[in-house]
Protein backbone atom coordinates (compact mmCIF):
# COMPACT_ATOMS: atom_id res chain seq x y z
CA UNK A 1 0.00 0.00 0.00
CA UNK A 2 0.83 3.39 -0.76
CA UNK A 3 2.71 5.23 2.11
CA UNK A 4 2.40 8.86 2.57
CA UNK A 5 4.71 11.06 4.74
CA UNK A 6 3.61 14.45 6.05
CA UNK A 7 3.89 16.69 8.83
CA UNK A 8 2.06 16.15 12.09
CA UNK A 9 2.23 19.90 13.18
CA UNK A 10 1.85 23.00 11.12
CA UNK A 11 0.41 26.13 12.50
CA UNK A 12 -3.48 27.19 11.66
CA UNK A 13 -2.28 29.47 8.81
CA UNK A 14 -1.16 26.75 6.76
CA UNK A 15 -3.67 24.02 7.96
CA UNK A 16 -5.44 22.63 4.56
CA UNK A 17 -2.54 23.99 2.31
CA UNK A 18 0.01 21.55 3.09
CA UNK A 19 1.02 19.96 -0.15
CA UNK A 20 0.30 16.80 1.38
CA UNK A 21 -3.74 17.77 0.58
CA UNK A 22 -3.19 17.62 -2.81
CA UNK A 23 -1.45 13.84 -3.20
CA UNK A 24 -4.33 12.84 -0.63
CA UNK A 25 -6.71 14.21 -2.95
CA UNK A 26 -5.44 12.27 -6.14
CA UNK A 27 -5.41 9.18 -4.31
CA UNK A 28 -8.89 9.84 -3.43
CA UNK A 29 -9.49 10.47 -7.13
CA UNK A 30 -7.80 7.13 -8.11
CA UNK A 31 -9.46 5.36 -5.48
CA UNK A 32 -5.90 4.19 -4.14
CA UNK A 33 -5.99 3.11 -0.42
CA UNK A 34 -2.71 4.51 1.11
CA UNK A 35 -1.78 4.62 4.92
CA UNK A 36 0.06 8.22 6.85
CA UNK A 37 3.47 8.51 8.26
CA UNK A 38 3.19 11.85 10.32
CA UNK A 39 6.76 13.62 11.18
CA UNK A 40 7.24 14.38 14.60
CA UNK A 41 8.61 18.40 15.05
CA UNK A 42 11.51 18.82 13.46
CA UNK A 43 12.39 15.06 12.02
CA UNK A 44 11.84 16.52 8.38
CA UNK A 45 15.38 18.24 8.72
CA UNK A 46 16.92 14.53 9.95
CA UNK A 47 19.57 13.07 7.66
CA UNK A 48 17.31 10.15 7.55
CA UNK A 49 14.65 12.38 6.52
CA UNK A 50 16.96 14.07 3.94
CA UNK A 51 17.81 11.01 2.28
CA UNK A 52 14.36 10.99 1.16
CA UNK A 53 13.62 14.40 0.19
CA UNK A 54 16.41 16.46 -0.14
CA UNK A 55 15.12 19.80 0.65
CA UNK A 56 13.71 18.51 4.41
CA UNK A 57 10.22 19.13 2.81
CA UNK A 58 6.81 17.32 2.71
CA UNK A 59 5.44 15.63 1.33
CA UNK A 60 7.15 12.16 0.31
CA UNK A 61 5.48 8.60 -0.65
CA UNK A 62 6.77 5.12 -0.82
CA UNK A 63 4.74 2.98 -3.59
CA UNK A 64 6.39 -0.34 -3.49
CA UNK A 65 9.71 0.23 -3.06
CA UNK A 66 10.22 3.72 -5.29
CA UNK A 67 10.43 6.65 -2.80
CA UNK A 68 9.44 9.68 -4.50
CA UNK A 69 9.42 13.50 -3.42
CA UNK A 70 7.66 16.60 -5.16
CA UNK A 71 4.22 17.01 -5.20
CA UNK A 72 3.46 17.39 -8.69
CA UNK A 73 5.69 14.22 -9.14
CA UNK A 74 3.92 12.55 -6.70
CA UNK A 75 0.18 13.54 -8.02
CA UNK A 76 1.54 12.52 -11.71
CA UNK A 77 2.67 9.17 -10.64
CA UNK A 78 -0.56 8.11 -9.08
CA UNK A 79 -2.82 10.29 -12.01
CA UNK A 80 -0.63 7.66 -14.38
CA UNK A 81 -2.61 5.47 -12.50
CA UNK A 82 -5.75 6.14 -13.03
CA UNK A 83 -7.45 7.35 -16.58
CA UNK A 84 -9.55 9.65 -14.05
CA UNK A 85 -6.83 11.68 -13.27
CA UNK A 86 -4.79 11.03 -16.94
CA UNK A 87 -6.82 10.50 -20.16
CA UNK A 88 -5.67 7.77 -22.28
CA UNK A 89 -5.60 9.37 -25.40
CA UNK A 90 -1.74 11.05 -25.66
CA UNK A 91 -2.61 14.66 -26.86
CA UNK A 92 -4.86 14.80 -23.80
CA UNK A 93 -2.71 13.19 -21.84
CA UNK A 94 0.11 15.99 -22.91
CA UNK A 95 -2.20 18.87 -22.23
CA UNK A 96 -3.26 17.98 -18.11
CA UNK A 97 0.20 17.50 -17.86
CA UNK A 98 0.86 21.19 -19.67
CA UNK A 99 -1.35 22.10 -17.09
CA UNK A 100 0.31 20.90 -14.28
CA UNK A 101 3.30 22.48 -15.29
CA UNK A 102 1.44 25.64 -15.42
CA UNK A 103 -0.46 25.45 -11.79
CA UNK A 104 2.96 24.58 -10.59
CA UNK A 105 5.72 26.98 -12.55
CA UNK A 106 3.34 29.83 -14.32
CA UNK A 107 0.76 30.37 -11.26
CA UNK A 108 2.22 29.30 -7.66
CA UNK A 109 5.44 31.09 -8.03
CA UNK A 110 3.50 34.78 -7.95
CA UNK A 111 0.93 33.38 -5.40
CA UNK A 112 3.83 32.07 -3.59
CA UNK A 113 5.84 35.61 -3.26
CA UNK A 114 2.31 36.85 -2.12
CA UNK A 115 2.21 34.89 0.99
CA UNK A 116 5.47 34.93 1.93
CA UNK A 117 5.21 38.74 2.43
CA UNK A 118 1.86 38.67 3.79
CA UNK A 119 2.14 35.50 6.14
CA UNK A 120 5.87 34.95 7.06
CA UNK A 121 7.28 38.61 6.72
CA UNK A 122 4.59 40.94 6.96
CA UNK A 123 6.53 43.31 9.90
CA UNK A 124 9.45 43.46 7.31
CA UNK A 125 10.23 47.36 6.64
CA UNK A 126 10.61 46.11 2.86
CA UNK A 127 7.31 44.29 2.74
CA UNK A 128 4.65 47.39 1.91
CA UNK A 129 7.00 48.59 -1.05
CA UNK A 130 7.40 45.42 -1.92
CA UNK A 131 3.36 44.00 -1.71
CA UNK A 132 2.08 46.37 -4.75
CA UNK A 133 4.12 44.93 -7.35
CA UNK A 134 3.64 41.19 -6.14
CA UNK A 135 -0.32 41.23 -6.17
CA UNK A 136 -0.14 42.66 -9.28
CA UNK A 137 1.82 40.28 -10.69
CA UNK A 138 0.02 37.21 -9.01
CA UNK A 139 -3.43 39.11 -10.54
CA UNK A 140 -1.99 39.12 -13.74
CA UNK A 141 -1.24 35.36 -14.00
CA UNK A 142 -5.05 34.70 -12.58
CA UNK A 143 -6.34 36.62 -14.80
CA UNK A 144 -4.45 35.03 -17.80
CA UNK A 145 -6.02 31.82 -15.89
CA UNK A 146 -9.60 33.19 -16.06
CA UNK A 147 -9.40 34.32 -19.62
CA UNK A 148 -8.78 30.71 -20.57
CA UNK A 149 -11.61 29.54 -18.25
CA UNK A 150 -14.03 31.49 -18.80
CA UNK A 151 -17.10 29.29 -20.00
CA UNK A 152 -15.24 26.17 -19.12
CA UNK A 153 -15.93 23.97 -16.82
CA UNK A 154 -12.62 22.26 -16.63
CA UNK A 155 -9.21 23.12 -18.02
CA UNK A 156 -9.58 20.65 -20.85
CA UNK A 157 -12.39 18.88 -21.89
CA UNK A 158 -13.06 16.60 -18.47
CA UNK A 159 -11.54 16.95 -14.66
CA UNK A 160 -8.14 16.04 -15.02
CA UNK A 161 -4.47 16.02 -12.62
CA UNK A 162 -4.45 19.26 -14.33
CA UNK A 163 -7.35 20.77 -12.62
CA UNK A 164 -6.48 19.01 -9.21
CA UNK A 165 -2.78 20.73 -8.73
CA UNK A 166 -4.26 23.98 -10.44
CA UNK A 167 -7.24 23.85 -7.69
CA UNK A 168 -4.65 23.47 -4.77
CA UNK A 169 -2.30 26.12 -5.93
CA UNK A 170 -5.60 28.88 -6.14
CA UNK A 171 -6.19 27.79 -2.65
CA UNK A 172 -3.06 29.65 -1.16
CA UNK A 173 -4.00 32.70 -1.55
CA UNK A 174 -7.49 32.46 0.85
CA UNK A 175 -5.69 35.49 2.99
CA UNK A 176 -6.93 37.43 -0.25
CA UNK A 177 -10.16 38.10 -2.30
CA UNK A 178 -8.43 37.45 -5.38
CA UNK A 179 -9.54 34.00 -5.84
CA UNK A 180 -12.31 33.40 -4.30
CA UNK A 181 -13.87 37.07 -5.33
CA UNK A 182 -13.31 36.81 -8.25
CA UNK A 183 -16.24 35.81 -10.57
CA UNK A 184 -14.24 33.27 -13.00
CA UNK A 185 -11.78 31.90 -10.71
CA UNK A 186 -14.04 31.24 -7.58
CA UNK A 187 -16.70 29.18 -8.93
CA UNK A 188 -14.34 27.00 -10.75
CA UNK A 189 -12.25 26.67 -7.22
CA UNK A 190 -15.83 25.68 -5.81
CA UNK A 191 -16.08 23.31 -8.36
CA UNK A 192 -13.56 21.61 -8.04
CA UNK A 193 -13.33 21.56 -3.96
CA UNK A 194 -16.99 20.02 -4.44
CA UNK A 195 -15.65 16.65 -5.72
CA UNK A 196 -16.12 13.89 -3.25
CA UNK A 197 -12.33 12.66 -3.41
CA UNK A 198 -11.46 16.10 -2.66
CA UNK A 199 -13.56 16.51 0.56
CA UNK A 200 -12.57 13.24 2.11
CA UNK A 201 -8.83 14.08 1.17
CA UNK A 202 -9.29 17.50 2.69
CA UNK A 203 -11.28 15.61 5.76
CA UNK A 204 -8.22 13.48 6.46
CA UNK A 205 -5.69 15.92 6.45
CA UNK A 206 -7.56 17.68 9.20
CA UNK A 207 -7.87 15.02 11.26
CA UNK A 208 -4.17 14.42 11.19
CA UNK A 209 -3.86 17.60 12.66
CA UNK A 210 -6.67 16.98 15.31
CA UNK A 211 -4.89 13.94 16.40
CA UNK A 212 -1.10 16.01 17.13
CA UNK A 213 -3.11 18.62 19.07
N1 LIG B 1 8.06 21.88 -4.18
C1 LIG B 1 7.74 21.10 -2.99
C2 LIG B 1 7.36 22.08 -1.89
C3 LIG B 1 7.05 21.35 -0.63
C4 LIG B 1 6.79 22.29 0.51
O1 LIG B 1 6.86 23.53 0.37
N2 LIG B 1 6.52 21.70 1.67
C5 LIG B 1 6.30 22.49 2.84
C6 LIG B 1 4.93 22.19 3.43
S1 LIG B 1 3.68 22.66 2.28
C7 LIG B 1 7.33 22.09 3.89
O2 LIG B 1 7.74 20.94 3.96
N3 LIG B 1 7.76 23.05 4.69
C8 LIG B 1 8.70 22.82 5.72
C9 LIG B 1 10.07 23.30 5.35
O3 LIG B 1 10.28 23.76 4.22
O4 LIG B 1 10.93 23.23 6.22
C10 LIG B 1 6.60 20.13 -3.28
O5 LIG B 1 5.69 20.53 -4.01
O6 LIG B 1 6.61 19.00 -2.78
Amino acid sequence: MIKLTTLKEVPPFAQGLVRDVRVRWALEEAGLPYETRLLAMGEHKSPEYVARQPFGQVPVIEDDGLMLFESGAIVLHIAGQSDRLLPAEPAARARAVAWVFAALNSIEPPIQQLVEIDLFHAEAEWAPMRRPSAEQQAQARLDALAAWLEGREWLEDDFTVGDLIMATVLQIPRHTELVTGHAVLGPYLARCEARPAFTRAMDEHMKAHSQAA
